[in-house]
């Protein structure tokens, strides 16, 4: 049995207390061990239907690459897992339709969407992003970003011009490099990691980040590990109570603790090293 055969996955989203519409979508796929969030920009509508056509799109791509067992995908020069692979052609898939759409009419020009995905298989999962959606992860007490925001923040932190600690007070700090549908091709930063026994995987729209500290974002998640509908829910409130300026969606992901099976085997497998 796989790490990630038995993973709980719930995803939840707010409008928030200021906007009017939510432009961000979100889902867990159980079949297919996916988890999809998508920040939609452009203006009344137009932001909704990126976002939306992205996350449909990726889940009926991968739906079809995984009833074909991933075939398509077998070869690929870049070392990705054919999982991998189908999770970035997906993306581009979803990056050509929201192009198409948006200049086949005219009441979504200029829209786009940041997307972050996790597709989970055996022992662990494969990460995609474009924007400044996030994937974190909870690992032994400790909560670490496991994606880069595609801003021009992050740019400038990279270059040396801000600390993160400036960077949360500064202005432009949403300005997007990267986004979705608004060139034909896309890049999309594709990796992989593995799971382990406890792990939670957070991904996030900036709604979430921009209102909440890491710190609390960890505590809330070890406050309500054991409901993670509960722990969504918590985010989102207290997104919402310190000011709720954007929409904000979260998706959940949780590895189930080591079996009492596997426990036992690795207790066998320690006491040979051991003793
Ligand atoms: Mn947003």
């Amino acid at each position: 049995m796989a790490l990630t055969d038995d993973l709980e996955m719930v995803a939840l989203s707010d409008t928030g207390v200021t906007r009017e519409h939510n432009e961000d979508s979100v889902y867990v796929e159980t079949e297919l061990r996916l988890a999809v969030l998508a920040d939609g920009m452009g203006g009344y509508k137009a932001g909704e239907v990126a976002s939306a056509l992205t996350v449909n799109t990726i889940i009926s791509e991968l739906t079809e690459a995984q009833d074909n067992d991933f075939q398509e995908h077998l070869e690929n020069e870049l070392g990705l897992s054919p999982q991998a692979s189908a999770l970035e052609a997906a993306i581009q898939a979803s990056n050509s339709l929201v192009y198409r759409t948006q200049k086949n009419n005219e009441e979504c020009q200029g829209m786009g969407t940041t997307v972050v995905a996790a597709l989970f298989y055996d022992d662990g999962l494969a990460v995609a992003h474009t924007g400044d959606s996030r994937l974190y992860r909870v690992r032994e007490g400790q909560l670490e970003q496991l994606t880069t925001d595609h801003t021009l923040l992050q740019e400038l932190i990279e270059r040396g011009f801000y600390t993160p600690e400036e960077a949360r007070e500064s202005l432009n700090k949403n300005l997007v490099t990267r986004a979705l549908g608004i060139d034909p091709k896309v890049a999309v930063d594709v990796h992989q990691e593995l799971a382990s026994p406890d792990d939670i995987y957070l991904l996030c729209s900036d709604g979430l980040n921009d209102m909440i500290e890491d710190a609390e974002i960890l505590l809330t998640l070890q406050e309500f590990s054991a409901n993670l509908g509960r722990a969504a829910q918590e985010l989102i409130n207290r997104a919402n109570a310190n000011g709720g300026k954007d929409n904000v969606s979260v998706a959940l992901v949780k590895v189930p603790e080591t079996s009492k099976a596997q426990r036992g085997w690795l207790t066998k497998v320690s006491n040979w090293f051991f003793n």
